[in-house]
């Protein structure tokens, strides 16, 4: 199988030839996961480089993660029959009282294309809500982002939430979004902070020790 041909498929942003290519695969008896690693994720990887580099705008990234995500929609539910694992398992948000998920959703679909599960709980998600999904999924990133300096302060109730609960001591907090910063991650006890979507796959890579 010419993986590449998927690649190119994600990166063009070619949808509809993406879902036929992985379902012609998966008859011809492609492991789901071999498809994710050799195919979906080198394609998403270039996307992120050429988004980083600002060689391409967010049209560009959002038609290439539909592409990705309508071959993911084959592939994923037979990687649970198989049982072949997934890089990591993330649980991710906007916090509560915040309403702006586009950012939040770019960096879902990189998560996702470079193989990890991700469990999207969407916008104005509350602290118990972070706590109940990461106790549910056997967590190990409770990724959360912010776009308003006044629902900031939602991601340190969260963290307190997560410990609250004993559930800090299992996981990894993310943070993320236009008014974070590095020095908010460390002032809060985030153990990492991402400013886009190709960074906060190599964070997340990082913190889980996973290439
Ligand atoms: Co609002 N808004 N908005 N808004 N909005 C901003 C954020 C604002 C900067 C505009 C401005 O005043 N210049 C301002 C915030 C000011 C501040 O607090 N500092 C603002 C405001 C004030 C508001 C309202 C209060 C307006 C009002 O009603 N008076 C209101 C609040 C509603 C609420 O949330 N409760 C509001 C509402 C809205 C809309 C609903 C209309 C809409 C959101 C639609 C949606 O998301 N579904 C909206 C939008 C679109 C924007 C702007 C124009 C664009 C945000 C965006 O999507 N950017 C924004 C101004 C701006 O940024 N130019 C603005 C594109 C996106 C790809 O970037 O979200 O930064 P971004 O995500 C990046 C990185 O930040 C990072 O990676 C992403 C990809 O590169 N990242 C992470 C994000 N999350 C991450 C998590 C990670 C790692 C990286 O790990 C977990």
């Amino acid at each position: 199988m010419n993986f590449s041909e998927l690649s190119e498929m994600v990166i063009t942003g070619q949808h509809i030839a993406a879902a036929e290519w992985t379902q012609n695969a998966l008859d011809q008896g492609v492991e789901p996961i071999e498809l994710i690693n050799k195919g979906l994720v080198p394609g998403m990887d270039e996307i992120g480089r050429r988004w980083k580099e600002g060689g391409i705008h967010m049209p560009e990234v959002l038609i290439a993660a539909r592409a990705m995500k309508a071959s993911m929609a084959l592939a994923k539910p037979l990687i649970a029959v198989s049982g072949q694992e997934m890089k990591g398992t993330i649980v991710i948000g906007t916090v509560k009282g915040d309403l702006h998920d586009i950012g939040k959703n770019l960096v879902s679909m990189m998560l996702e294309g470079a193989g990890f599960e991700v469990h999207d709980l969407g916008n104005n998600v509350t602290p118990e809500a972070f706590v109940a999904a990461a106790e549910e999924h056997d967590t190990d990133i409770v990724a959360m982002s912010a776009l308003l300096t006044t629902t900031v302060p939602m991601m340190e109730a969260t963290i307190a939430a997560l410990v609250a609960a004993e559930v800090r001591q299992n996981v990894k907090v993310m943070i993320g979004g236009a008014p974070v910063t590095q020095a908010l991650a460390n002032q809060i006890g985030a153990d990492g902070y991402a400013d886009d979507g190709a960074s906060a796959v190599g964070v997340t890579k990082t913190l889980l020790g996973v290439d």
